[in-house]
């Protein structure tokens, strides 16, 4: 790209990487290339051609978070919000936490995501057939070695037809081609080859590979018990982090495509039917602030909420350890029960 006066960005477009990518800074970071030839034109295309986008930049590999920190660091200090000498907390320990909804009047499903990339392959928008092929059977080959309590099928989309397919999708077992923005990085080339879901034989613990991350790996269940759900989780990522090198950094943390998942790269949430704060959203709205959640669609990230049912997870990823952001939202789960019981 060639920039003199301006940057391409839509001018309707708000996104965190029209706001601090200067030209003078383009103009010094253009020529960069990572490791796994990288540049900063692709980081940014999600960005150019998406205007709704919210930040706009993509990491093609670890090393991305590096090479064009310039502009990594500050769009990332923003969107977390994140103060002076802020950097990645660890602790990922069996919680205990009282079920909040026993009787499952209000918590439809609980679910724990976290996201993982492996250091030697380039990440999902910078990867060529044979990398997304080669992750795949290293994952794969995994999966078949499992301790008995974690063991399970994994399956590749490829081998699946249609109707199959299909089924595996309407049982929320499946994944689809990702949205435009995930497009427009690059990260849904050549879908679906190497794609594909490893699941657990009790069904709670799922890994996607080769999505937007090389692995998100999830537990959910139906009901509240999120120490249910966030201990289960705990053991397959442990099985995992023992054969494998996630791509980490000790004040970023985990590393991930979408920058606005580093640091646990968690997202623990529940969807929650709530009929009559539906009708009060501002007090819905004040109570998830005041304990760092956010509200997101029925069908997840920037979809509709439907039949007052939502989703509810944390907001905050980064300077924060995984075992802070599971006890807060138990808390913030307890007043949003609280509340809707006092309508
Ligand atoms: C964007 O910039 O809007 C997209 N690349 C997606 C960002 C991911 N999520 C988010 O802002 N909550």
């Amino acid at each position: 790209m060639k920039a003199d006066q301006e940057l391409p960005f839509h001018a309707s477009s708000r996104s965190k990487i029209k706001q601090y990518l200067t030209i003078a800074l383009y103009n010094d970071l253009k020529t960069i290339r990572t490791p796994s030839g990288y540049t900063l034109d692709q980081a940014i295309t999600s960005g150019i051609e998406n205007p709704d986008s919210s930040i706009g930049i993509y990491a093609g590999d670890m090393e991305s978070y590096d090479c064009f920190a310039p502009v990594l660091l500050p769009i990332i200090e923003d969107y977390h919000r994140l103060n002076p000498g802020w950097s990645h907390k660890p602790g990922l320990q069996e919680a205990v936490l009282p079920d909040l909804d026993p009787e499952q009047t209000f918590i439809r499903s609980s679910r724990i995501r976290v996201a993982r990339n492996l250091c030697r392959f380039p990440f999902s928008g910078n990867m060529n057939p044979d990398q997304r092929l080669a992750l795949e059977n290293t994952v794969k080959h995994l999966f078949k070695n499992l301790p008995e309590k974690l063991s399970g099928t994994y399956t590749s989309f490829t081998d699946l037809d249609e109707k199959q397919f299909n089924a595996l999708l309407e049982k929320g077992l499946a994944f689809r081609k990702g949205d435009r923005f995930m497009a427009s990085a690059g990260i849904n080339r050549d879908y679906p080859l190497g794609r594909g879901i490893f699941i657990s034989r009790d069904k709670v613990l799922r890994i996607w590979v080769n999505e937007e991350d090389h692995l998100r790996i999830i537990a959910q269940s139906q009901g509240g018990d999120l120490a249910y759900v966030f201990n289960r989780l705990i053991q397959i990522v442990r099985a995992l982090e023992d054969k494998l090198d996630f791509a980490f950094d000790r004040k970023k943390g985990f590393l991930t495509a979408c920058p606005t998942n580093i640091g646990t790269a968690m997202r623990a949430g529940v969807h929650i039917h709530l009929k009559q704060l539906e009708k009060k959203r501002s007090l819905l709205e004040a109570i998830t602030r005041a304990y760092h959640l956010q509200i997101r669609g029925t069908d997840g990230e920037k979809t509709a909420v439907e039949k007052a049912v939502f989703d509810i997870s944390n907001a905050r990823r980064l300077d924060i350890s995984a075992n802070t952001i599971v006890k807060d939202l138990h808390k913030g789960l307890e007043a949003i029960i609280q509340a809707e019981r006092n309508l």
